[in-house]
């Protein structure tokens, strides 16, 4: 695992919001990371959260953009709670390091992994934040994305605008299927030049929740893979947003509460 990070690429990610890490997994690793996701994937039946009841495919066939969404991508989340060749994976400390350093963090907790799977004909991810969906509100954190497949301009790769995640807010816009819409909530980056990152199997992005990002659709027959988890700073409080919590943690939750219960976010580096 390429796991040094630079003080270049700490600026670079702070500046533009993403960095590439390309061979980030050697090819062993890469295989052990795939065939980890696979089984684990697996093992869920299609259950997209532990704990609560909503399939992957969650097309109810009434509304038009469940049924949109749940061909953006197949989530399966927090893979880590279910199998433990995952969690052996997720709780390396190098990325725990690697992230606190990204940061400008001392300490590193999950708040949950993901892997998303756009099939063969995916519609394309639509521009939007990450950070604002989540129960904690904190403009440090961060997400690696682990391609498992070569992700291409034809098969879905990412692509981000430079610089947004400094001037971008806690407002939600969503991800919905008009690929403009971000931008009546940030018109100053309508004219900006996105970047695309295509990368090989085993390459790896990290990007700041709060960077404008999106994919493409999959224009393939074959699956473009991602294993990704996204990160919070050791400290972050609870901001009233239920996004995956458990209905029984949510309900426990004041508030300014602190998000330190190692069995939902555990800490995976500490300085
Ligand atoms: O894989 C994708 O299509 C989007 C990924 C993304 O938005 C993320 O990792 O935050
Ligand atoms: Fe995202």
């Amino acid at each position: 695992m390429k796991d040094k990070i630079s003080i270049e690429q700490i600026k670079n990610f702070q500046k533009n919001g993403f960095l590439l890490i390309e061979n980030f997994l050697s090819k062993t690793e890469l295989e052990y990371w795939k065939i980890s996701v696979e089984n684990a994937i697996e093992k869920r039946n299609g259950i997209k959260i532990p704990g609560k009841n909503i399939k992957v495919d969650g097309n109810d066939g009434v509304n038009e953009d469940t049924e949109y969404y749940s061909k953006v991508f197949d989530q399966m989340i927090n893979l880590w709670q279910t199998d433990n060749y995952m969690k052996e994976i997720m709780f390396d400390e190098r990325i725990g390091k690697m992230v606190s350093k990204l940061g400008g963090f001392d300490g590193t907790r999950i708040w949950h992994d993901q892997a998303l799977i756009k099939k063969p004909w995916a519609n394309p991810t639509s521009w939007h934040l990450d950070t604002p969906f989540w129960s904690f509100s904190d403009r440090r954190a961060l997400s690696i994305w682990v391609a498992l497949d070569d992700a291409t301009f034809q098969n879905g790769c990412l692509y981000f605008i430079p610089g947004s995640n400094h001037k971008t807010s806690f407002k939600n816009p969503g991800i919905g299927k008009n690929m403009d819409a971000i931008f009546k909530f940030y018109p100053e980056f309508s004219n900006t030049k996105p970047i695309g990152v295509p990368m090989r199997a085993g390459s790896c992005s990290f990007h700041n929740g709060l960077t404008i990002h999106g994919a493409g659709p999959n224009m393939t027959n074959l699956p473009r893979r991602a294993m990704t988890c996204a990160y919070m700073p050791d400290g972050s409080k609870f901001n009233g947003i239920q996004n995956i919590l458990s209905d029984d943690s949510f309900a426990n939750l004041k508030k300014g509460d602190l998000l330190n219960d190692d069995s939902q976010n555990p800490i995976i580096f500490s300085a």
